[in-house]
């Protein structure tokens, strides 16, 4: 699994002190078999069925499902490509992409999606095969969002329209498929190749730099257009962006889900012909406004303590905290903040990992599981407050009748 890099980068260790982890650890087993866990990479695997959970910031995600899939996809691959007057570079992208799509031998279409261009971009693209679907919304969002649901492949590739996604790269994002769930094509890791004017080569790294800076999600090319998805996957992801910061949050909320996102480097050039729809002013601000709406998202609302916090992770709480009484306590649903508060060493399981994110600060023994299919031993705790659904797994993971 060389290349998939949650596990080595974010290892639960940093987020949680090493006792209150061994305390959780000790507690889990396999929701589908009951088995044990090990460590390995910085996720969880079965000791049983060999079936890996991910852990993202110290929460292990056991959640046994991928979300609900659509009707099932009617193809292999959709190229999807968002085109705003680019008629004159898509009409020397087909020839090259439809060869490479010929050679992948795999049930493919392309969707182009128009922005209400004026020139014969919609005309070069339906000439060339291509499916065409007119954006309702406007801007480069709302393009990704609308076309996100007219894809009807499998696999969801991205590109723009404007030659500086070099179609035979496809072979390799193809290729890699099943490695992960997002596989992005990186401009800045080793092997890659950009040539940008030495402004947008900076603002490219700049902004990089930041958000990796900020969001800590270990992706070097947090931006780019050029990706494979795994399509059920991305439509689960609820999407809010308002610009080109969509790329951004798609690939934050891939891996704060659980879903492995891998980079492969490829070559990235500037644009064909035409104008670039970038504004640098409203680029920044719109950024600016990213950043700030992508904190929320990565660390809950009070997301600048979060961040602090998780800059001094080890200093958060007293190791003595996890050998006393309370860390045998269970706490299940949506339990009140203020409930939460009283017991900072519970460990504390909800479905849904934006609950546990709004409570990482004082409760850092956080699961994400359902409640029909606890992941603990039996017995695991000395007593469970349940504030959600009744369940059977309720009474099995306690020692003592529910509270
Ligand atoms: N449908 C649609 N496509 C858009 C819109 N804005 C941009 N695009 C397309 O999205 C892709 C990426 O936009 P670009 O303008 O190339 O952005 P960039 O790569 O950051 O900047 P330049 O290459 O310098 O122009 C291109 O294929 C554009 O045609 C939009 O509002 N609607
Ligand atoms: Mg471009």
């Amino acid at each position: 699994m060389n290349g998939i890099l949650h596990p080595r980068v974010e290892p639960p260790a940093r987020m949680i002190l090493d006792c209150a982890w061994r305390s959780l650890l000790e507690r889990l087993a396999c929701p589908r078999c009951r088995a044990p866990l090990r460590e390995e990479d910085g996720g969880l695997i079965c000791q049983g069925c060999e079936r890996p959970y991910p852990v993202r910031d110290g929460i292990p995600l056991m959640l046994l499902d991928p979300p609900p899939a659509p009707p099932p996809p009617a193809l292999d691959l959709t190229v999807l490509i968002l085109a705003y007057n680019e008629a004159n570079n898509l009409r020397r992208l087909f020839p090259v992409l439809l060869p490479v799509l010929a050679d992948l031998g795999c049930r493919h279409e392309i969707l182009v999606v128009d922005g209400g261009s004026r020139d014969d971009t919609v005309a070069v693209a339906e000439s060339s095969g291509a499916r065409v679907y007119q954006q309702r919304a406007r801007g480069y969002a709302n393009a990704f969002r609308e076309g996100i649901v007219e894809c009807r492949g499998r696999f969801t590739v991205t590109m723009d329209a404007d030659l500086s996604h070099d179609p035979g790269t496809l072979r390799v994002l193809w290729r890699e498929r099943e490695t992960a769930d997002l596989v992005v094509g990186s401009r800045y890791m080793q092997g890659s190749r950009a040539d940008m004017t030495p402004f947008r080569r900076g603002l490219s790294h700049f902004m990089n730099g930041v958000f990796r800076a900020v969001l800590r999600v270990p992706v070097r090319d947090l931006s780019s257009g050029y990706r494979l998805y795994r399509t059920a996957m991305l439509r689960s992801l609820p999407l809010e962006g308002r610009d080109f910061e969509i790329l951004v949050e798609a690939l934050v909320r891939t891996w704060l889900s659980g879903w492995d996102v891998r980079e492969l480097p490829i070559y990235y050039k500037p644009r064909g012909a035409g104008a670039s729809n970038l504004r640098v002013v409203s680029f920044g601000m719109s950024y600016g406004r990213a950043l700030r709406r992508l904190s929320r998202i990565r660390y809950g609302d009070d997301w600048r303590e979060a961040l602090r916090e998780a800059r001094r992770a080890d200093g958060m709480l007293r190791a003595g905290d996890f050998e006393s009484k309370q860390a045998s306590l269970l706490v299940l649903g949506s339990a009140p903040a203020r409930f939460l508060q009283a017991v900072p060493s519970a460990v504390f399981c909800h479905e849904d990992v934006a609950a546990l994110i709004k409570v990482r600060r004082q409760n850092p023994l956080l699961v994400v599981a359902h409640q029909d299919r606890l992941p603990f031993a039996d017995g695991a705790f000395r007593s469970v407050v349940n504030w959600g659904a009744d369940s059977p797994e309720v009474a099995r993971v306690s020692a003592r009748p529910t509270a």
